[in-house]
């Protein structure tokens, strides 16, 4: 007999997502993604200032601020031609690290790790176990008996006191949950270390951009961080000093806590390795511009199809034309008029809602494709391609641990495999960070302080592209400008491809096909449903970039 499960809204994520499954026989038989808000602010920004974009669409979203900034000015660059100065880039290249570290950090955590990790089976464990355990994998000095005990005894007052607080309506107890005792303190212990680490890799961000979330230090053509190395500018040597400390600070955290804890969980749950693959068609572009015109880059993106790695395409320019002319956004099951795919310089943003119709219009997010296919994006993406491109270190941060888990290169085509390669890419940007701070002393050392080319947004047409490899996965923002204002304004997020909903030709979204095939214990805890779900760290706010027409607050879970 089959069973409708439907999960609304899908908590530990950013925005409103609804998941809807059918299970046969213990297992998912089909699914349906559907983004249950919509923000109009690619509406909003029509016949505004051109330079003022980036600053509006950081609103998209509060978790991944950085980056739409990053892509919005990109666009108007690439669409006027502008280059952008090596120290400009450098502090791009700064803040979009240390927000992805940030970010992957806070989803390992806070976002994703209770899907593996049992709070209360923490309360049996022995600390001193747990500290052997934790010094065997990494030489962090915070893993000690002392620590683990403390944590342990705050938890056990926090139960005892019926007041799980933060870990409260979590799926204690439930099968599928494998850690032994110690494993699981260990993860709670450093669970909430990390809401101190991310929050340093926000102020590392903040020292840059002036704030966090929502940096206010972009110009198109470079950045507004005056340079100064004698007086009180805004990056100096002090500044420097400090975002050396935070930055080597979050570096250790993510390599020799979250990183062991990650390959640690996971040898507990090899079998997530095998569900959750989905669509294994990739798209990741290439990230980290080390020149000024945005045609030479630290990490390079391509294409993967059906999974093989032999089918790899690469993408070493932003300026790709087959890159820049495949992607199109299709609508006939979203909550927008038509059924037409459109080009995002043609796309249009007009809503029309009709409420969840499974074979019809069922969701405000829109489908993208590339070349007519669906793609998933992420940190697999980049990953594989880093690794197809023979990028050294993740190649054996990737050989490493495939050795130690006893998996390959096909097994990143999974929910574990989404959570490893997040690993895999906060360690590369942890480094990375640094090395751009690196590069950047080096630079102005050489005595070249330009930090920005003025630009002044001629009349005439201008069509422009900004992509960037978000946390998320590939990110584009799309504008056409015109007598100076915005004529158009799309945005493709990369929850937008992974949340897509099927598409004219019946083919699902990545959250759709993943679903399919994943066990399911107990309809009434879909604990499953949540670990593939969760592996995608989805940002509906992103997604689909307004409230519910009517503001409606939809908070039940619905077991049918
Ligand atoms: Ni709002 Fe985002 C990222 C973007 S969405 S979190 O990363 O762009 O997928
Ligand atoms: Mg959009």
């Amino acid at each position: 007999m089959s069973k409708r499960i439907t999960i609304d809204p899908i908590t530990r994520i950013e925005g409103h997502l609804r998941i809807d499954v059918e299970v046969n026989g213990g297992q998912v038989s089909k699914a349906w993604s559907s983004a249950q808000m919509w923000r109009g602010i690619e509406t909003i920004l029509k016949g505004r200032d051109p330079q003022d974009a980036w600053s509006y669409v950081q609103r998209f979203c509060g978790v991944c601020t950085t980056v739409h900034a990053i892509s919005s000015i990109r666009a108007v660059e690439h669409a006027l031609n502008v280059e952008v100065p090596l120290n400009a880039q450098y502090i791009r290249n700064i803040m979009i690290a240390q927000h992805s570290v940030q970010d992957h950090i806070v989803h390992f955590y806070h976002l994703s790790a209770l899907d593996w990790v049992d709070i209360v089976s923490a309360l049996k464990a022995d600390p001193k176990k747990a500290a052997a355990i934790a010094q065997s994998l990494s030489d962090w000095p915070g893993n000690s008996e002392k620590e683990f005990k403390a944590v342990q005894d705050k938890l056990k007052a926090f139960v005892e006191g019926g007041q799980l607080g933060i870990f409260a309506s979590g799926y204690w107890g439930h099968p599928a949950m494998k850690l032994p005792p110690e494993v699981n303190l260990i993860a709670v212990a450093h669970y909430l270390k990390a809401l101190d680490y991310q929050r340093k890799a926000a102020q590392a961000v903040a020292v840059l951009g002036g704030k966090n979330p929502h940096i206010q230090n972009l110009v198109v053509g470079g950045v507004a961080t005056a340079i100064n190395m004698e007086n009180l500018a805004t990056l100096n040597m002090e500044r420097i000093a400090y975002l050396r400390q935070l930055m080597t600070e979050t570096r250790d955290f993510v390599q020799k806590v979250y990183y062991p804890d990650l390959i640690a969980i996971a040898s507990f749950y090899k079998d997530w390795f095998k569900y959750g693959a989905g669509v294994t068609n990739y798209l990741a572009v290439p990230e980290f511009a080390e020149d000024t015109k945005n045609t030479k880059f630290a990490l390079a993106g391509g294409m993967i199809y059906n999974g093989d790695l032999a089918t790899f395409k690469p993408i070493t320019t932003h300026q790709d034309q087959a890159l820049i002319q495949g992607i199109t956004e299709g609508v006939a099951h979203a909550w927008y008029e038509g059924a037409q795919s459109l080009h995002p310089w043609e796309g249009e943003t007009k809503p029309e809602y009709t409420d969840f119709q499974e074979n019809g219009k069922y969701s405000w997010c829109k489908s993208p494709r590339f070349n007519g296919k669906a793609m998933q994006v992420g940190p697999p993406a980049q990953v594989m391609a880093a690794y197809a491109t023979g990028n050294p270190k993740v190649k054996k941060l990737v050989d490493d641990a495939a050795a130690k888990l006893g998996i390959g290169l096909k097994d990143i085509h999974s929910t574990m495999g989404r959570l490893f390669a997040r690993g895999v890419r906060a360690h590369v940007m942890a480094d990375l960070s640094l090395d751009y701070l690196d590069k950047l002393v080096a630079n102005i050392g050489k005595g070249d302080t330009t930090y920005a080319n003025p630009t002044e947004i001629p009349s005439g047409e201008y069509k422009g592209v900004g992509f960037h490899e978000a946390p998320r996965g590939t990110l584009s923002h799309w504008i056409v400008i015109e007598g100076k204002k915005i004529k158009n304004y799309q945005a493709v997020v990369p929850s937008t491809w992974n949340a897509s909903p099927r598409d004219e030709h019946g083919q699902p979204g990545p959250y759709e096909a993943c679903l399919v095939g994943n066990p399911v214990a107990q309809p009434e805890k879909p604990l499953e449903v949540l670990r593939t779900i969760h592996s995608f760290d989805p940002c509906i706010a992103c997604a689909v970039h307004t409230v519910d027409p009517e503001g409606k607050e939809i908070t039940k879970v619905k077991v049918l």
